[in-house]
């Protein structure tokens, strides 16, 4: 069966038969020197998928002949440290790899090199998806370098292997028969996240089992950890602030005390001796109910860097979550990370990163960039985007995000004039951070296809590629993907191509157009309901959001209004500022708007709302049509699997759209415009 339990790593042979014959010529042994475990898993790597892709077996040797294959790094190596290339890996980093043809002793040869031997592996992997996506590697110069630092998973899975947020099964760790029973996913998990140069993993929900920190989770923990170390792939935990009284004894979590301080120490040290390149931790304190430093009148400072002296000696890090707000505090919810993290820029130790969600309110289909991008220089911002599709269809819905991720990499936040980027904050160009990473929230569970909808493949892959390098194109890596995933053929690349690049804004417009959000059903996030209201929580309520009256709809967040505005640079005000002139996927985010206010396409905002929620709708039934095309070129497993959702994604897409169009109706008292299909 034809599952996609492979993922991307597919290595069946290659059909195009004269792209095999180059690569059969071009590759006719492999030799590394070295025997460190990741160059072990890098030339079982080799070997998996140059037999399957090219239908024979490519022999190991030790002495170079024409058309070998060379690995390694200077270290390992002599034969690469002959080579020419100790001058480009200078530049390379510990992770960056080069791929080049080359003459070695008089032979022509491809050499993978790098500084590391993980850095061997990401140029494997490379490598190797030349063959997958049949490029030309007769004559390869080329090198590739992470720009940023710590490119990580967070899984949201708790020890009974439900997993917050999880659409696709239970959690992939099977905590009761580790840490003896060393599953095949374990493996397979790393080797996709090293093809992808994912180079972290929390195993633990932020939502934190102080558990987790105890010996007979640790020595679990260790198995993990010893399985991923070959693929690069660190391990991190998230720490439950309270956990010196619910697993310590202790009668006290304030981080300003002294037996608090000893018993972290206590703890990371005992941590390091089960994983000694244990990765640090990932805090989640003081938001939706989660304990923190300010329980004892304490703030995230001292709270991170209590944790971040605890792991300062063994090299590891604190991750501390910006994502905080209390429904107890009146105003808009957007604006209480800035407010909170705003004062305490530079009071945080150096091995801490605070790690922001892309937008204000929480993983929407679309939001304005975090306001804490670009406002703290001295302190490093990690990102966080979310790859599990809480608020984006869940499991059923075929929205491939990279262009969602790009849209806030490629934001300006102007605070050191025009083209300070978001992306610039998180690598670290922009105010010269000397730690830089992005998060990513997983979508993966032990269903048999890792993700649920297979195309969620697509977004775990996009996220990879673009923490390696964000400056990569949606196109291009979905163009990578396809052919990895599905074929070579251009008749299927382009048309599923497109369909990919689309999903994302038709999904926004069949749930939230023009800056609506957080219209989601209650609490499950899973459908419309924007008529919520009257729960104990504003802040988790619909009507707080759009706040539809009889006479318009919007979030006035401006000076009139909440002015979370003012929380951006003089330049992100002036493009957001008035209704008028403000983009219009940010409208309703930052303006209440009359239900005649006209909008750019001449349209009343009601009229385009109506249009927006039928046109998303519509689009999805041409996703069905496109998808039914390339019948001929996925097997049936696959194809129906794909088949089966979209005729569900369309039914919820009509849903969203009859929903909100019925809802938002009953203040605007207009009739929905001629030419639209009445709802059914
Ligand atoms: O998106 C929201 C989710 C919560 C989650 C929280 C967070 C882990 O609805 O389930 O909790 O954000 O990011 O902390």
């Amino acid at each position: 069966s034809d599952d996609g339990y492979r993922l991307w790593q597919r290595y069946e042979l290659l059909k195009d038969p004269q792209k095999l014959q180059q690569y059969r010529q071009n590759i006719s042994g492999v030799l590394i020197q070295g025997t460190s475990p990741t160059l072990t898993v890098t030339r079982q790597e080799l070997d998996m998928a140059l037999s399957g892709l090219l239908g024979q077996n490519v022999k190991n040797q030790s002495e170079i002949t024409a058309n070998a294959l060379v690995l390694g790094t200077p270290e390992n190596s002599p034969l690469i440290k002959s080579l020419n290339v100790t001058s480009k890996l200078a530049k390379l980093g510990t992770e960056g790899y080069l791929i080049e043809t080359v003459a070695v002793k008089g032979q022509k040869a491809t050499v993978i090199a790098a500084n590391s031997d993980v850095g061997v592996l990401y140029g494997t992997f490379q490598f190797i998806k030349l063959l997958q996506t049949n490029q030309d590697i007769t004559r390869l110069s080329i090198s590739s370098t992470p720009k940023i630092h710590r490119r990580i998973l967070n899984h949201w899975d708790n020890l009974n292997r439900t997993v917050e947020r999880g659409y696709a099964g239970f959690s992939i760790w099977d905590w009761h028969k580790l840490p003896d029973y060393i599953d095949q996913r374990y493996i397979d998990y790393a080797r996709a996240n090293a093809s992808i140069g994912i180079n972290g993993t929390v195993l633990t929900n932020v939502n934190a089992n102080a558990l987790i920190l105890t010996p007979a989770y640790l020595v679990k923990v260790k198995a993990l950890a010893d399985t991923f170390r070959p693929y690069g792939l660190k391990v991190y935990l998230t720490a439950r602030f309270s956990a010196p009284v619910e697993i310590g004894g202790l009668k006290t979590a304030d981080p300003l005390d002294e037996q608090v301080k000893a018993w972290w120490k206590n703890k990371a040290d005992e941590i390091y001796t089960y994983v000694p390149d244990f990765g640090g931790f990932l805090v989640k304190a003081n938001s939706e109910g989660q304990p923190g430093p300010q329980n004892y009148g304490r703030n995230h400072a001292d709270g991170a860097n209590m944790l971040a002296d605890a792991v300062a000696d063994k090299g590891g890090i604190v991750m501390w979550r910006a994502f905080v707000y209390d429904n107890k505090v009146p105003d808009d919810r957007a604006k209480q990370a800035f407010t909170e993290f705003k004062p305490l820029d530079g009071k945080f130790r150096k091995n801490v990163l605070v790690q922001v969600k892309n937008g204000p309110i929480d993983f929407q289909p679309r939001e304005p960039f975090h306001p804490l991008f670009g406002a703290m220089p001295q302190t490093p911002l990690m990102m966080e985007f979310q790859i599990t599709q809480e608020y984006l269809g869940q499991a059923t819905n075929l929205v491939y995000q990279a262009p969602l991720y790009k849209e806030t990499l490629d934001a300006d936040t102007f605070v050191k004039g025009a083209g300070s980027t978001v992306a610039k904050v998180v690598d670290g160009s922009l105010h010269q951070y000397n730690l830089t990473g992005m998060a990513g929230v997983a979508n993966i569970g032990n269903d048999r296809n890792w993700t649920g909808h297979l195309f969620g493949q697509a977004n775990w892959y996009c996220f990879g590629r673009l923490a390696w390098d964000h400056t990569l194109t949606s196109e291009k890596i979905a163009d990578e993907w396809l052919r990895m995933t599905f074929t070579n053929e251009t008749a299927f690349l382009n048309p599923i191509n497109k369909m990919m690049l689309q999903s994302r804004e038709t999904l926004v417009n069949y749930m939230t157009p023009l800056g609506l959000h957080h219209i989601m059903g209650y609490d499950h996030h899973y459908g419309p309901g924007p008529w919520i209201k009257d729960k104990k929580r504003a802040d988790w309520t619909s009507v707080y959001y759009h706040k539809a009256s009889p006479e318009g709809i919007g979030f006035d967040r401006t000076a009139t209004g909440s002015n979370a505005l003012a929380q951006y640079a003089p330049g992100v005000q002036k493009l957001y500022g008035k209704a008028e002139t403000c983009p219009e996927p940010f409208l309703l985010w930052f303006h209440h708007v009359k239900w005649d206010f006209k909008v750019k396409s001449g349209r009343t905002v009601w009229d385009e709302i109506c249009h927006r929620y039928y046109s998303g709708a519509a689009m999805v039934g041409e996703m069905r049509k496109t998808w039914d095309a390339t019948q001929s070129y996925v097997d049936a497993e696959r194809f129906n699997h794909v088949k089966m959702l979209l005729l569900i994604q369309e039914k919820e897409a009509r849903w969203w759209r009859d929903a909100c169009v019925l809802y938002f109706q009953t203040f605007a008292q207009r009739p929905i415009p001629a030419g639209l299909e009445k709802p059914t």
